[in-house]
């Protein structure tokens, strides 16, 4: 009785810390993108200019997400090259429908073949509130032999009712599908129901009759003639001939009710990446670490302009966190108001100069991006990697407010003591 009150106690105190946990870090509730390793977050897929259409959809109803990404050129070793992938969105369970979804205007029902690391793509997603109450969703990446690699996550509100989701469907000849969620389930079901019960049949049929000990005894009495019966016989062929015609029948049906069938399309898809950037700037990672006790990343890098713009630095971008330097020209708009603001670095990014990079110069540039988020998205077990290594985005804007970017990144060394 004691131990049964302790166990009870403990399960109590148990369930009591869950509840707890669960109010205290909301975003907890997310889907574990933050346990993803840094180096699969910092140097694979880095998304950018991505947009929700929406925060709040009632069932059945289309929200649309974009926004492009970029193969880092600087791809691990430890994950397999983007071969095949396929676009979707993340959701935790099916929340939401996809309805459409292209990959630089192409439709992406398949898998894509051969990405090119070190280019641009543009995704496209358009999706449908399925189930009501607050989501996470995010952009998604299938690199096959590597997972999902995600963008940014943004909470959208479903809200409804669940029985009202219907998604309705005009096949390829024209037959119109009320409600493809529960299209064909009440005959699949029937079908379960007429083998389970030949199954079932088949196995009582044995079994009433007394089974093994009789069996065998009549077994060791060298009496094998008596084990098997005619009517046995009659009632396996009967089934046999059943099973048969049921299968070809079944078959035969189908055929002549559907005689139009589209497989489901295997194959992958080739797309092109976007046309390269010009004017990039050329960025050479001297030397980084992080310090572990100021929350802060630290690189200097040589930078050469090969535009014919002087341009400034606007904004370094890793794992979906946004560092933009505050005193960049247009860095009031870097980040667009729909792009959730747990991901936005409020500390921005320190610049050892502002002053602009002119056309065909080369500087050393000091950068600093400091912030908790380093810690809070779990970025830092990069210092425990046997491949400590960063990758991110740098963003440069010109005078007139163009935008280009380029990859940045190397080996990073952790700094323990406060500089
Ligand atoms: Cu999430």
């Amino acid at each position: 009785m004691y131990f049964i009150q302790k166990i009870s106690k403990l399960f109590a105190l148990c369930l009591g810390l869950l509840v707890l946990a669960g109010v205290a870090t909301e975003s907890a509730w997310a889907h574990g993108e933050r346990s993803q390793e840094p180096y699969l977050r910092t140097r694979t897929v880095q998304y950018y200019d991505v947009h929700y259409d929406k925060k709040t959809v009632k069932v059945n109803e289309e929200f649309t997400l974009i926004g492009k990404f970029r193969l880092m050129e600087d791809w691990p070793d430890a994950v397999s090259l983007p071969d095949t992938v396929f676009l979707s969105a993340y959701a935790p369970g099916p929340m939401i429908t996809r309805v459409e979804s292209y990959l630089n205007g192409m439709p992406a029902r398949q898998s894509f073949s051969k990405l090119e690391l070190g280019r641009d793509y543009e995704f496209k997603l358009v999706m449908k509130g399925r189930i009501p109450g607050r989501h996470h969703i995010h952009p998604l990446l299938s690199v096959k032999g590597s997972g999902p690699l995600v963008g940014p996550g943004q909470w959208i509100e479903v809200t409804g009712t669940k029985g009202d989701f219907v998604q309705k469907v005009t096949t390829m000849n024209g037959a119109e599908i009320e409600n493809l969620e529960y299209y064909g389930i009440s005959r699949a079901l029937k079908w379960y129901g007429v083998w389970l019960a030949l199954a079932a049949f088949w196995l009582l049929f044995w079994l009433v009759r007394p089974l093994l000990l009789p069996r065998w005894i009549a077994l060791n009495k060298g009496r094998e003639d008596v084990l098997i019966t005619n009517r046995d016989i009659t009632v396996g062929v009967i089934l046999g001939v059943v099973v048969v015609a049921l299968s070809f029948g079944g078959y035969i049906y189908a055929k002549h009710e559907y005689p139009y069938v589209v497989p489901l399309q295997a194959g992958t898809n080739k797309v092109d990446p976007l046309p390269k950037a010009k004017g990039d700037v050329e960025v050479k990672v001297l030397k980084a670490n992080y310090d572990v006790p100021g929350r802060a990343m630290h690189v200097v890098a040589r930078m050469t302009n090969h535009g014919s713009e002087p341009v400034t630095i606007l904004e370094f971008a890793t794992a979906n966190l946004r560092f933009v330097n505050q005193q960049a020209p247009g860095a009031d708009k870097a980040v667009s108001a729909d792009y959730p603001r747990d991901l936005v670095a409020r500390g921005g990014l320190g610049l050892s100069d502002q002053k602009p990079l002119m056309p065909g110069e080369t500087r050393d540039i000091k950068m600093e991006a400091s912030d908790a988020l380093w810690e809070v998205e779990r970025l830092v077990s990069f210092l425990t990697d046997v491949d400590s290594k960063f990758g991110g985005l740098l963003f440069f804007v010109d005078k007139s407010g163009n935008r280009s970017l380029s990859e940045i990144g190397g080996p990073i060394l952790p700094t323990f003591t406060a500089l």
